[in-house]
């Protein structure tokens, strides 16, 4: 992947963002691994996809846990282990601003991120379109737990009937929980301004949001480092970090 030179909007491309966001009634947003990138977690396309040369699309499948849950698990282990040493970026507490101002009945943030790292910076409306990775599930019973900061055993058994306990999140091939999903449509739909920040938008359904809300003649601002697959459908584009740009915004906006 090429290495994108240091980019920050123009004064009147960011102008335009904040007259964009003074006139907008309900806001929902989008986010995607770059939003997380500043804080030290690694974003999928930035490795290539690859995790100790395995296509991530392979062991982020329920057929990869069939077949080797060990070698899935040293996956998620190590991603859990990662999450004890980040922590929120200005992009993420930017994003929370957002929210006050807008209230959490006007602001929704729908993110593919499972680190957690938006409820840790302060906001409250929070779709984790794809799971949580603190969280883990039996892959008989119910039980479902919160295990933040622990490295769970190769092979980690549920408390309450000793089955295979598995990730809490979404794998490729995986429906979405249903009615997360059909909240960040929602929100999608019922928006006047769409914010699509750090992510390719090569995952669906997560990335439809994107077309769902400039259907409904929502504006749609991107902020990312590159061009996307949903560029050809943004209102403005501002090209640069999101811990700079989001920050930036909030503080124009007054
Ligand atoms: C589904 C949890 C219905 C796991 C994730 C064949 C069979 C079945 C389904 C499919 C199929 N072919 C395609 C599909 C659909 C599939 C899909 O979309 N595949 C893609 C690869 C084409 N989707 C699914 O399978 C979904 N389920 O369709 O169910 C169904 C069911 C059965 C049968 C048929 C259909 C489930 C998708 C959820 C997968 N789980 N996460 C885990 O994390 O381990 S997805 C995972 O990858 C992430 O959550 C995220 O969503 C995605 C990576 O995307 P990004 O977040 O965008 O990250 P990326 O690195 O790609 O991009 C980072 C961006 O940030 C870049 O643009 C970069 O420029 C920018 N950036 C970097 N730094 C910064 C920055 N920007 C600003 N500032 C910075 N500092
Ligand atoms: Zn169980």
């Amino acid at each position: 992947m090429h290495h994108p030179v240091e980019h920050f909007p123009t004064q009147e491309e960011l102008e335009k963002a904040v007259q964009i966001l003074r006139g907008a009634k309900r806001i929902a947003v989008l986010t995607g691994a770059g939003v997380s990138a500043e804080s030290g977690v690694p974003t999928f396309r930035g490795a290539g996809g690859l995790w100790e040369g395995h296509s991530i699309l392979e062991v982020a499948t329920p057929e990869a846990f069939e077949d080797n849950p060990a070698l899935v698990w040293r996956f998620y282990n190590a991603r859990r282990a990662n999450l004890r040493t980040v922590k929120p970026n200005p992009g993420h507490y930017a994003l929370a601003a957002l929210e006050e101002r807008w209230t959490s009945t006007h602001f929704t943030l729908c993110t593919q991120n499972i680190d957690g790292l938006h409820r840790a910076a302060g906001s409250r409306q929070v779709l984790e379109l794809h799971g949580r990775l603190t969280r883990v599930r039996c892959t008989v019973c119910t039980l479902i737990e919160d295990r933040p900061g622990e490295t769970l055993d190769e092979l980690p058994r549920c408390p309450q009937c000793g089955e295979l306990l598995r990730p809490d999140i979404v794998w490729f091939h995986e429906m979405l929980p249903a009615d997360v999903w059909l909240q960040a449509a929602l929100a999608a739909e019922e928006c006047d301004c769409f914010l699509v920040v750090g992510t390719s938008a090569v995952v669906y359904p997560a990335a439809s949001l994107v077309d769902l809300a400039r259907t409904v003649g929502a504006r749609v601002i991107e902020i990312n480092l590159d061009q996307t697959e949903v560029s050809h459908l943004v209102t403005l584009a501002l090209h640069g970090k999101s811990g700079e740009i989001l920050p930036e915004l909030v503080k124009r906006l007054g």
